[in-house]
């Protein structure tokens, strides 16, 4: 292994000969691997590379990084409870850590969404929720309702259950049979109708009747639960119409069914309120989170309950447990640190806020693209944009071809196929947004 110290790290960096152990994550690893793009450090809303180049990060890391780079407080609460008390089981034992960060979270949700399942990620989250769903379902007396509808375009992350009701056919068509028993919405993304919307969509709120479709095809009695993200990220930035949101809730309120939203990418001030819960208005029975919960520097993630689901189960014999189910991790004490130290930040700089008052200027900076070579659609809501490119023919090479350019101009971006999703740090500043949009910008105009 050959190592070569950089001036910007005090650690050395594996140098691009050595990449060959680490089979990556959702990535070209034999593309990647002869042309590696290696980040050494980051602060604020910037990356260094271990060429020493700085690239401006457009995307919060992977949409979790909040709160921006190199937050001293999160590291020093992070050393300090390493040292304090690196471990204890949760499994019938505790630790202040996790009843006094459920406590803050739940206050920051609406409503009675106030009993928090900790997990270590996205994943984690959702394969959570949707055993709570089944067994809520089974606990009191409803055992029949076993399905679980998910949604065309929805990512729900990588566990089977996350998969089975995700609608990404990559994701699904390698690993067998899935979960039985799923179906699926249509997603909502029409560009005929909805092309250059700012904000929510007006077109669209009808597909939520689709769900009426598949009770009838079902019958009620055999669903548990509906799980949607509020606002679809992975799978570029599809943005619920105007009213679509309000009549999942009502369809699954008259069948019993229950609702979930998976706000991974959408918690903690991505759209410019707390959570998608306020900024919609609409309140899911069960939501699930990762990433920014502790601005992506320990793994972390919850599910959130309402106070009906959790009373649910807590019935029987005293010494019975009511739910099997848990990780080794759940609630660790270092997670619960970063935690509290990236709200105390969210806090205390009024990041979601922020968010909420960038949000106009971040419209009408990404709108400023329309009208570049391969444009066909520009979308944005809180701080988030998806900039749709018209394939070359093989679908992603362009967007690929993007983000490649990008990189090498000093930008990150995400792409999902052939569209670009920006999602930049809730700290980031105008003058950083304009820098971005002159970089992405440029980087369009060059593109085959
Ligand atoms: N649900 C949603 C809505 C997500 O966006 C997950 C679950 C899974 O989370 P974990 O922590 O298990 O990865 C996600 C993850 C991208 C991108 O570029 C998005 C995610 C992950 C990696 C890349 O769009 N979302």
């Amino acid at each position: 292994m050959t190592l070569l110290p950089t001036p910007h790290s005090p650690l050395p960096i594996a140098s691009p000969t050595d990449l060959n152990a680490f089979w990556m994550p959702f990535t070209a690893n034999r593309q990647f691997k002869a042309k590696p793009r290696l980040m050494a450090s980051a602060k604020g809303v910037y990356y260094k590379t271990v060429d020493g180049r700085e690239v401006l990060d457009g995307t919060a890391g992977l949409w979790c990084v909040n709160a921006g780079h190199g937050r001293e407080q999160i590291a020093a609460a992070v050393q300090k409870q390493v040292m304090e008390l690196d471990f204890a089981p949760t499994f019938q034992m505790g630790h202040p850590g996790p009843f006094s960060l459920a406590d803050r979270l739940a206050k920051m949700l609406p409503g009675d969404l106030n009993h928090i399942f900790f997990t270590n990620s996205g994943s984690e989250s959702v394969d959570t929720a949707l055993k709570i769903a089944l067994a809520y379902h089974r606990v009191r007396g409803e055992g029949a309702r076993t399905r679980l509808i998910g949604r065309e375009r929805g990512y729900h992350g990588v566990g089977f259950g996350g998969i089975s009701v995700g609608g990404i056919a990559p994701n699904r068509k390698f690993f067998g049979s899935l979960i039985p028993g799923v179906d699926h919405l249509p997603h909502t993304h029409n560009l005929e109708h909805n092309a250059f919307s700012k904000g929510q969509p007006e077109w669209g709120a009808h597909l939520a009747d689709e769900l009426e479709r598949i009770v009838t095809l079902h019958d009620a009695s055999t669903i548990a639960a509906v799980i949607v993200e509020p606002m679809a990220g992975s799978t570029g930035v599809l943005i619920p119409p105007k009213g679509y949101l309000e009549r999942l809730r009502a369809i699954c309120d008259k069948y019993g069914i229950l609702l979930i939203f998976d706000e991974v990418i959408t918690g903690f001030g991505r759209l410019g309120s707390s959570f998608a819960v306020d900024y919609f208005g609409v309140m899911p029975d069960l939501v699930t989170v990762a990433k920014g919960i502790t601005n992506g520097t320990v793994p972390m993630g919850a599910v959130f309950a309402r106070q009906g689901i959790y009373d649910a189960f807590m019935h029987g014999p005293d010494n019975a447990i009511e739910l099997f189910h848990g990780y080794t991790y759940s609630g660790h004490p270092v997670a619960c640190a970063a935690a509290e130290a990236t709200l105390d930040i969210y806090e205390a700089e009024g990041l979601f806020e922020r968010a909420h008052s960038l949000a106009s200027y971040w419209e009408d900076a990404v709108h400023s693209l329309n009208g570049l070579p391969h444009v066909i659609d520009i979308r944005n809501l809180g701080l988030v944009a998806g900039i749709e490119l018209a394939s070359s023919g093989q679908p992603g090479a362009r967007g690929y071809e993007c983000l490649v350019n990008c990189f090498e101009q000093g930008l990150l971006v995400r792409t999902a196929g052939d569209v670009i999703a920006l999602s930049p740090s809730l700290i980031i500043e105008t003058s950083q947004i304009d820098q971005l949009i002159e970089r992405l910008g440029h980087v369009l105009k060059t593109l085959s």
